[in-house]
């Protein structure tokens, strides 16, 4: 199966040469309702870790807290079934490794993404990437996967998400993209950075220097309000941390707005 023209086209005999440890088993589509699911039905079925799902379209992609996702044809749709040996409370590295590893394939490919705590990949302001990582936890809590999402606006016509805040690879390089080979840079960064999911310092640090919220005045809209404040850290558990008038907060969900 091919999906989607020249290129750009998720060739299903080039994904499956990849031969990344990442893509050990692939399920490719030229349409499907969300990577996500599927990938989580096949961890819960016992897929093995580096389990791959693509997709050239979703109909129904979402992002967090139930968030739709737009996923027009052009893009990158990913899941990995992932099988981490980490203790479950380090379960939301994998969300900070992720954004580090696309973050550094991107910028290889000439793209100055920046990451925008917690999970989203920015160009010039504008959002060309989302990550979802998600977990599934065994009888006795212990972490049994991870499903790390990764949807990058590759291809797509910048009209299609620029209403969102959105840009693509294409618009910003000039130029199409090639599926295929990104999808081996981006594999290949996740790889590094997953390897070292138990030195979270080593994976911090590089967020840190790659991030455009630290240093920033910020307004962060979370479940229990809104803070304000200057963000100054990454915390252990991946969660910002803000200076504000009342002291230090430590705030491990929310949606960042840059203030000038
Ligand atoms: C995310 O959620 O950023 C995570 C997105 C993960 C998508 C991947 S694609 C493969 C896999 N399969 C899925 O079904 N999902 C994963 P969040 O931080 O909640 O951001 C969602 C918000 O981003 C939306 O409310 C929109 O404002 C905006 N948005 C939606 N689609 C976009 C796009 N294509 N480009 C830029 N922004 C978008």
């Amino acid at each position: 199966m091919e999906c989607e023209g020249r290129t750009s086209r998720l060739d299903r005999e080039r994904v499956e040469r990849l031969g990344s440890p990442l893509a050990r088993r692939v399920e490719l589509y030229a349409e499907v309702s969300s990577t996500q699911e599927r990938a989580r039905e096949l961890a819960r079925e016992g897929a093995p870790h580096g389990t791959l799902v693509v997709a050239g379209v979703q109909t129904g992609g979402r992002g967090r807290l139930g968030r739709a996702w737009s996923s027009p044809a052009g893009g990158l749709w990913m899941s990995l079934v992932l099988r981490p040996e980490i203790p479950a409370t380090h379960a939301p590295r994998i969300t900070l490794a992720a954004a580090v590893g696309v973050a550094k394939a991107l910028r290889e490919m000439g793209v100055e993404a920046e990451i925008k705590w917690p999970n989203d990949l920015l160009v010039g302001g504008r959002k060309v990437c989302g990550i979802l990582a998600e977990a599934g936890f065994g009888r006795s809590g212990e972490l049994e996967f991870a499903v790390l999402g990764v949807g990058i606006n590759a291809n797509v016509d910048p009209a299609s998400v620029e209403g969102l805040g959105g840009t693509s690879l294409r618009a910003e390089l000039g130029r199409e993209v090639d599926l295929v080979r990104l999808l081996a840079a981006m594999l290949g960064g996740l790889e590094v950075e997953l390897a070292r999911l138990n030195d979270f310092e080593a994976i911090a640090s590089d967020w840190r220097s790659l991030s455009c919220t630290l240093g920033r005045r910020v307004r962060v809209r979370r479940a229990g309000g809104v803070v304000e404040g200057l963000a100054v850290d990454l915390g252990p558990d991946g969660e910002l941390v803000l200076e504000t008038g009342d002291g230090r907060v430590a705030l491990f969900e929310g949606e960042v707005e840059r203030l000038r």
